[in-house]
């Protein structure tokens, strides 16, 4: 069981992450985001149970897909906003955009757009953990499950394994890499049996289950803490916008309607909240708390957007 404060900030971070998100691809037509945007609507579960589970002395990378991880690691909504309008201020003082986040202060050591990219630097990172700081500090290598087709994963994995270093990798299994699905690009072959042919802890969950996600991760934390090397955590999840944009692509029909049928029934906001009026939280003070949070997120933006918008004023561009 989840305790109940435990709960209401998984929701509320599970709440903050899609407001974030929602309010970019709501703007995004205006053509001030100067960056591509690969956004985590739908896929809210695994950072929101991240950031329960996080230590501020830990330390996490991401991928593309990554301003859910960095919100799940404390980073600084206003600092997301202003780094996708290219402004000083953003978190990599506006160079990097999007898919080049980092913020140090909170442990959240980078993202980058090569898919896996960050696999083996995440266990490099967690080597020098391991090597040089005596706090048993873990790292979190997030990655799609796109990137466990490429061959450096599986090196980081047995090199993570040889050393038996502390890091969790954490595939957020969305069904597609891009507009393809699972099945031809990797046939028959079993994931599970891959990683447990490098000796290395794997743990699946299914269908949004958000409890057996918090418990289990939280006993393979324990369990690297306690080094006993590597864990790869494997959840299953869905991305209701397009692979890169603002949109949603569903005419496309690369996902068909009892896919999407299916998922629509483990929207995990909708799953938390109900959850968490049963334990008795009223919903009208979950209602206020989304009302504040959501003024606040659209306030951040529209002022990013007005600095955006000085900067090209002195910078003479129309
Ligand atoms: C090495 C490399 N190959 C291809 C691409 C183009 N690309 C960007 S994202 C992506 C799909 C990755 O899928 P997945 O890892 O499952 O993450 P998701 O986008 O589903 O979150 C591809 C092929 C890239 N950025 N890097």
């Amino acid at each position: 069981m989840i305790p109940q404060t435990e709960l209401f900030n998984i929701y509320l971070m599970a709440f903050l992450i899609r407001s974030v998100e929602l309010t970019i691809s709501e703007n995004y037509y205006k053509e001030f985001v100067r960056c591509p945007i690969h956004l985590s609507i739908g896929q809210e579960m695994v950072p929101s149970v991240f950031s329960s589970l996080d230590k501020p002395k830990d330390l996490a990378v991401s991928t593309h897909r990554g301003h859910a991880h960095f919100l799940g690691k404390r980073g600084s909504i206003r600092k997301l906003f202003d780094e996708i309008h290219g402004l000083p201020s953003g978190c990599s003082g506006g160079n990097g955009g999007s898919m080049h986040l980092v913020d140090t202060e909170n442990g959240f050591i980078g993202s980058t757009a090569i898919v896996a990219n960050t696999v083996p630097i995440g266990v490099g990172i967690s080597e020098a953990q391991n090597l040089l700081t005596n706090n048993n500090s873990i790292t979190t290598v997030f990655l799609g499950e796109g990137a466990t087709e490429e061959g450096v994963f599986y090196e980081s994995l047995n090199y993570a394994k040889l050393r038996n270093l502390p890091c969790i990798f954490v595939i957020e299994n969305n069904n597609f890499s891009v507009y393809t699905s699972l099945e031809p690009r990797q046939g028959k072959f079993n994931l599970e049996k891959k990683i447990k042919g490098f000796c290395v802890n794997y743990i699946f969950v299914d269908n949004h289950n958000y409890m057996s996600l918090y418990s289990k991760w939280s006993q393979a934390l324990d369990m690297v803490r306690d080094g006993k090397g590597p864990f790869v955590i494997e959840v299953m999840t869905h991305r209701y916008r397009e692979h890169c944009g603002p949109y949603i692509d569903d005419h496309l029909d690369y996902r068909d309607e009892t896919f999407l049928k299916k998922w629509k029934k483990f929207d995990i906001l909708d799953l938390l909240k109900n959850d968490l009026i049963n334990t008795g939280i009223e919903e009208s003070y979950l209602s206020k708390k989304e009302d504040q949070m959501i003024k606040f997120i659209k306030n951040e933006y529209k002022n990013s957007e007005i600095n955006y918008l000085k900067k090209r004023e002195k910078m003479n561009i129309n």
